[in-house]
């Protein structure tokens, strides 16, 4: 499998519970490299432009509130199969479907408080480094 790179942003109910650390580890101990990183607060419209392919869906007001409800932490992960490893370690989108052991159904709350982000394909991947990390695009192999 090639090597990748996926955006991961640990959320605001994740930093909020002190476990950036945690779920650092998580893709560490699975061969994932952090290449970028930052601690941001993410404005309104920040939120909007990442999450505009959900701008129609009746969730996206909530899921705009929530994104910028405090500071998230905005990664690169690199490694062989990136993208859908990250998204394995992450679970389900709801917590309570999420497999045991996965990053949601350890550290999430509920559908929208659900720790995690990640990129679900390589095109999406691209726009979404892009979005945070224009410089390092750059740079990619
Ligand atoms: P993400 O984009 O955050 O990694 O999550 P995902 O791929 O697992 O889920 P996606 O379908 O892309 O939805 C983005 C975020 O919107 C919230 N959501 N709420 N109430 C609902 O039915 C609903 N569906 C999605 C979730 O917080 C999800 O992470
Ligand atoms: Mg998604």
């Amino acid at each position: 499998m090639a090597i990748e790179r996926t955006l991961s942003i640990i959320k605001p109910d994740a930093v909020a519970k002190n476990v950036i650390g945690q779920i650092v580890s998580r893709f560490e101990t699975a061969g994932l490299k952090v290449v970028a990183a930052r601690l941001t607060q993410l404005s309104r419209a920040e939120a909007e432009g990442f999450y505009a392919v959900h701008a129609a869906r009746p969730f996206f007001k909530d899921l705009v509130d929530f994104m910028i409800s405090g500071p998230v932490f905005v990664q690169v992960l690199e490694g062989e199969g990136a993208i859908l490893k990250n998204r394995d370690l992450m679970g389900a989108t709801d917590p309570k479907k999420a497999e045991k052991g996965t990053i949601r159904a350890d550290f999430a709350e509920s559908i929208d408080a659900n720790a995690v982000h990640g990129s679900d394909a390589a095109e999406t991947a691209a726009v979404e480094i892009a979005y945070f990390f224009p410089v390092l695009n750059v740079y990619s192999r």
